[in-house]
């Protein structure tokens, strides 16, 4: 059986850690595209450097040619401008949005069969572009945000709780940005759910609030720390792991932000919420009962990305 091929467009600092994990779990050769060709095929190089030290066969190569993203089983994009300090996610927008297009026309073009998933800020506005100009069907076109969200929260309560990360589980819904909605309902610690971990005296309800807090800025702490440039570490972990779920068939329930269908009432634009990735691309999405409480922070959260996307109409790009 023939490897399969992973192409990542955008080969900065998200990139090149995506093309570096892919090789350590030798999930795939790797072609990586950005427009400074060279950046690409000397991460590239380097990479595959480290493959005999690390015992891993990937073949991995970059440039400014689409053309050798060709026949791809996966895309992930990340191409376009980080936040700077100051910068709101949404301020991304204009600068993006004109990128989308040339990498929609690529993968069109060159890997239509494609799984594609999209890391781009704004993040929900990116990648319903991005499906809408590569005229790919919905499921199988995905933005991450939910699975790095969640993953932040998770630490964050691990941390509170003073348990392994891999015993807590959360749950993070709605866009990607400052009105995402951690669902503390949903978040367990092996199976414990937060509210009765507060009853049972582990911790507090302001430490909780803190924590949800601090989970819905977890983009901006970063930013603020780096001074240039945003995360990259647990974006391109969190981005593996979905493309993982497709190649392996995993059926994972990951927060992804897709195309609602009617679902939770809503339609023709891309949110998070839990979905299965599976072979299919986003098999199932997942529709939870909210509290009165619950929907009106998704709600929020939904018309703030209504409202980027009505702007990114009215760019006409
Ligand atoms: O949760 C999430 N979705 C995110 C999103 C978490 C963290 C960062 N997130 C966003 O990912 C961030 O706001 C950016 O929009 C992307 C990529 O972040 P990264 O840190 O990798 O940015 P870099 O290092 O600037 O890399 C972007 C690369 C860079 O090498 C450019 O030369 C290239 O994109 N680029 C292009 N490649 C191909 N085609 C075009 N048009 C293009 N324009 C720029």
């Amino acid at each position: 059986m023939a490897r399969n091929k992973i192409a990542l467009i955008g080969a900065g600092n998200i990139g090149g850690t995506l093309a570096h994990l892919i090789g350590l779990k030798e999930l795939g050769d790797v072609v990586l595209f950005d427009v400074f060709g060279g950046v690409a095929a000397g991460k590239a190089l380097d990479i595959m450097q480290s493959s005999p030290v690390d015992g891993f066969d990937s073949a991995m190569s970059g440039g400014a040619d689409y053309a050798a993203i060709e026949g791809a089983d996966v895309i992930i994009v990340t191409a376009g401008f980080p936040r700077m300090p100051g910068m709101s996610r949404d301020d991304l927008l204009t600068k993006n949005a004109g990128v989308m297009g040339q990498v929609a026309e690529g993968i069109k073009t060159y890997a239509p069969d494609a799984f594609v998933i999209c890391i781009t800020n704004p993040l929900d506005v990116m990648v319903w572009a991005l499906q809408q100009k590569s005229g790919l069907p919905a499921h199988k076109v995905v933005g991450m945000a939910g699975v790095l969200d969640s993953a932040r929260f998770r630490l964050f309560l691990a941390q509170e709780f003073n348990v392994s990360v891999e015993d807590v589980t959360a749950f993070v819904l709605g866009g990607h940005g400052d009105t995402m909605v951690p669902l503390t309902r949903y978040s367990t610690v092996a199976g414990i759910p937060v509210p009765d971990l507060i009853k049972m005296g582990w911790t507090t309800q302001e430490k909780i609030d803190a924590i949800v807090h601090r989970t819905a800025n977890g983009g901006g702490e970063i930013v603020k720390l780096l001074e240039k440039g945003s995360a990259f570490y647990a974006p391109a972990a969190s981005a593996v792991a979905m493309a993982e779920s497709y190649l392996k068939d995993k059926k994972r329930v990951l927060p992804c932000a897709v195309m609602l269908n009617g679902e939770y009432g809503l339609r023709d634009f891309y949110v998070g919420v839990p979905v299965v990735i599976g072979a299919g691309g986003v098999e199932r999405i997942v529709e939870v009962e909210f509290t009165a409480e619950e929907k009106a922070a998704f709600d929020k959260s939904c018309e703030a990305v209504k409202k980027l996307v009505e702007d990114f109409k009215g760019l006409g790009v």
